[in-house]
């Protein structure tokens, strides 16, 4: 039996009840096989793969807050510190309903080999908890944050472990975990990133991930000798992500003419309207359907995901496993010839059996998302050097990882006999850096 298969059987044999850790395990561990198998002598010896499908440390506890009429509610909080071989952990806390151990694990795994290909010196993490923001009041949700940080504040700090934002958590929640933080600890220092601009924030990382994934677009569709002017996108999800990468991608010329919630999505064949979009979702915390309602020409499509609507390129940036072989098959019977992943793994196996299939442009989410954790990165050096750069610095820097990730990444593919398949090139060119720090310091 291989050394990947072993480890893979032995996984599934102690966590059978994770199943979406188990799956990012198997499909990272499958793409690793060329590289394991160059390198089996020594990584068997050293016990590396065993070290690495497991986090280092899992921190759970519960998060009591009480509601505006005085009714008292439990949560359960988390933060999966899952490797800090080359860097302090460092990735978002997701608020969900659906979050839980095995969701934050597949993340926290996803995130160590993300960090890595930023090529900055950053561990892996995830935290969150099954806290559901939607309909809170202000003061609810800050009630609710005072008490997560009230635990989490023993377990983190700006050289031990960086959360930041991810679904459910923005600028808002950052804002407030901070406040706690600082209020416990005494401490005014860069634990949290994603921070408003009066306290320590980035300029751009609120545009990092958005903008991040349209230039590593770019930057694979030029490669293809292609030119995104033009081309028409499909986008889901109307978040954070998706907000940037509309934005971003009409600023190059591309027309993005979806974009969604869990409830369904919006069609405007003129371009999803920006300022719309973030007037419904960022000032008034409204539903997508909204947008149909002021938008001339736009349709609302309830309980449907855009999967079906013609396009050139996908951007999913909702959530995991949003797209499946049957949408995957849908997109590619309409034309679509790239997908880029904003969200966390939005393909599922066959989906992505499906892109690999075809031979389409496909990049990965760990590759493809990896701006937002690059500018949070950012935001720690200049937290720790007490100066902020300004926009254009920022955003320069931005677009210059993401170049070296799609070369890094097309590189890799290249390397080990997969040109073009750039989830074997992500995956191997992720791990080789961890892989690496770990063997240098020895069985820890
Ligand atoms: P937000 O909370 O800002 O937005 C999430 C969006 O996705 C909302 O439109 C939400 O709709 C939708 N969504 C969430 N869960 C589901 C679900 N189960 N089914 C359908 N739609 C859903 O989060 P972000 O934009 O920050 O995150 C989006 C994705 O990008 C996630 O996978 C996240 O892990 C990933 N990511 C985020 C980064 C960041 O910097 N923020 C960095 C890298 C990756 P609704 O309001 O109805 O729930
Ligand atoms: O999935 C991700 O990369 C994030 N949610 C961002 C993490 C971060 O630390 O900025």
């Amino acid at each position: 039996m291989s050394y990947v298969t072993e480890v893979y059987d032995n996984l599934q044999k102690k966590h059978p009840y994770e199943p979406e850790f188990l799956e990012a395990a198997k499909r990272i561990l499958d793409s690793l096989e060329p590289i394991v198998s160059a390198n089996e002598e020594v990584y068997r010896k050293n016990a590396l793969l065993e070290r690495f499908v497991e986090p280092e440390r899992i921190i759970t506890f519960r998060v009591p807050w009480t509601d505006d009429k005085g009714v008292n509610h439990v949560n359960l909080g988390y933060r999966v510190q899952f490797n800090s071989a080359i860097g302090p952990y460092k990735g978002g806390l997701r608020f969900h309903p659906s979050v839980t151990q095995s969701i934050l694990k597949f993340l926290g795994m996803e995130q160590t080999l993300k960090n890595s290909l930023t090529g900055l010196p950053i561990g892996g993490g995830k935290g969150g908890s099954d806290f559901d923001p939607h309909g809170k009041s202000d003061a609810e949700v800050m009630r609710f944050c005072q008490s997560f940080m009230t635990e989490l504040y023993k377990y983190v700090g700006k050289d031990v472990d960086v959360p930041a934002g991810d679904i459910g958590v923005g600028g808002r929640e950052v804002g407030y975990l901070y406040g706690q933080y600082k209020r416990i600890t005494n401490l005014y220092e860069g634990v949290l990133t994603g921070k408003g601009l009066t306290f320590g924030g980035s300029l751009a990382r609120t545009e990092a991930t958005g903008y991040g994934l349209v230039y590593i677009t770019n930057e694979m569709v030029k490669a293809a000798g292609k030119d995104l002017a033009g081309k028409t996108v499909v986008v889901s999800g109307s978040g954070n992500v998706a907000q940037y990468a509309i934005q971003k991608a009409h600023e190059l010329g591309a027309k993005v003419v979806t974009c969604s919630d869990s409830n369904g999505y919006v069609y405007d064949p003129n371009g999803i309207n920006f300022d719309v979009l973030c007037q419904i979702k960022q000032v008034e915390r409204g539903r997508i359907k909204e947008y149909a309602k002021r938008v001339p020409g736009s349709e609302y499509h309830d309980g449907e995901k855009p999967w079906g609507v013609k396009c050139d390129i996908a951007l999913p940036c909702a959530t995991q496993n949003e797209i499946n072989g049957a949408d995957a098959r849908k997109l590619l019977d309409n034309g679509c010839w790239c997908v880029a992943e904003g969200a966390n793994m939005p393909s599922d196996a066959d989906a992505i059996d499906a892109y690999l299939a075809a031979k389409i442009l496909y990049m990965p989410a760990k590759a493809a998302n990896a701006g937002g954790v690059a500018v949070s990165a950012l935001e720690m050096s200049q937290n720790s050097e007490r100066l902020s750069w300004s926009f254009e610095e920022v955003d320069k820097m931005l677009h210059n990882i993401m170049v070296n990730i799609y070369n890094n990444v097309a590189t890799a593919a290249k390397k080990y006999g997969y040109e073009g398949n750039f989830v074997v090139g992500a995956n191997i060119a992720g791990f080789e850096k961890v892989a690496n720090a770990m063997l240098g310091q020895g069985v820890v």
